[in-house]
């Protein structure tokens, strides 16, 4: 197994580990916005939004669109596949001020296709997930991410709290017009 390999692995099911399950104990939350979260099946939004709040670590998959106070949580399968289903997600972004694009930096493929941002009339945060460690690479993510559209980026891994803070101080603050 290659070094990418092996710091890939350690990405895919961090369930079993005691970390993962320990709470971050966040002081911050979204006040008065909405983001609805958009990207590859398995990328991490719904471990990002139930970090976000607080709530326990189990794993839920996403069968349809998922309505919180302040987040809509989409099926990665609308990112997945082509055209009808990413229309799909671009619907229920009228109920969001914000659009947060995720990508997962072990993962290669990106589905999100060139300057989707401008499917939306909103700001655009780009979120790289899943990045536990300083071993891994998020330049590509981050790539991704830019490609999409997305003007501001942030690095965040759910298991260790990364940079979720620093996301809720964006969503927080960032200028709903600037898009
Ligand atoms: N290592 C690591 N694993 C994560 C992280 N966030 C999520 N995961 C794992 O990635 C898997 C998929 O996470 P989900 O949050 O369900 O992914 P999703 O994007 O909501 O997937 P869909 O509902 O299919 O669109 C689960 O096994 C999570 O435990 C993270 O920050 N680090
Ligand atoms: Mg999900």
């Amino acid at each position: 197994m290659s070094e990418k390999d092996s710091v890939n692995a350690a990405l895919v099911n961090p369930e079993d580990r005691e970390e993962y399950h320990r709470s971050l104990g966040l002081t911050k939350k979204i006040e008065s916005r909405k983001i609805i979260l958009v990207g590859r099946s398995r990328c991490g939004k719904t471990t990002l939004i139930r970090r976000l709040h607080n709530l326990d670590m189990s794993y839920h998959k996403t069968q349809s669109i998922e309505a919180w106070s302040d987040a809509i949580d989409t099926p990665g399968e609308y990112t997945d596949t082509p055209f009808f289903s990413r229309g799909a997600a671009i619907t229920p972004a009228y109920d969001a001020d914000i659009v947060c694009f995720c990508h997962d930096c072990g993962n290669d493929i990106c589905r999100l296709p060139q300057m989707f941002s401008m499917s939306f009339a909103k700001p655009v945060i780009g979120i790289v997930t899943k990045a536990d460690s300083d071993d891994v690479s998020t330049e590509q993510a981050e790539l991704f991410l830019h490609n999409a559209g997305a003007r501001h980026i942030v690095i965040t891994s759910s298991l260790t709290g990364r940079g979720i803070e620093e996301l809720i101080d964006l969503i927080n603050t960032i200028d709903l017009n600037d898009y």
